[in-house]
């Protein structure tokens, strides 16, 4: 009888693995990837519709530096000189407003689906 419990356990435990692993590569294989340029002292993507797992790309295109850097500080993609890249992997409690550093008036967000 007791036998008989574990081996339930272990056939319960397994089917939960298999499902996390299931879930688990299908969230990743339905990640996509947006990228946001920024160039004329604008990010292309005034409004950008994303999943959890995306991921964001924001490459600046001008001369002068930009950052991508949310509202309250929380994620920063840090100073991007032109031609410089940088990535952020969308997380469900993500703050969604962003600004530039370096010039206040650049604003831009992010819309989870
Ligand atoms: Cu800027």
């Amino acid at each position: 009888m007791k036998h008989f419990k574990t081996l339930k356990n272990l056939a319960a435990g397994l089917a939960l693995g298999i499902l996390i692993a299931v879930f688990g590569s299908f969230n990743l294989a339905n990640a996509e990837t947006y990228n946001i340029d920024i160039k004329g002292f604008a990010f292309s993507e005034e409004i950008l519709e994303v999943k959890v797992g995306d991921i964001i790309i924001w490459t600046n295109q001008d001369g002068a530096p930009h950052t991508a850097t949310a509202d309250d500080r929380s994620w920063d993609t840090g100073r991007l000189n032109k031609g410089q890249s940088f990535n952020i992997t969308v997380t469900t409690d993500m703050v969604l407003s962003y600004f530039c550093n370096f010039h206040r008036n650049m604003k831009a967000k992010i819309v989870i689906n």
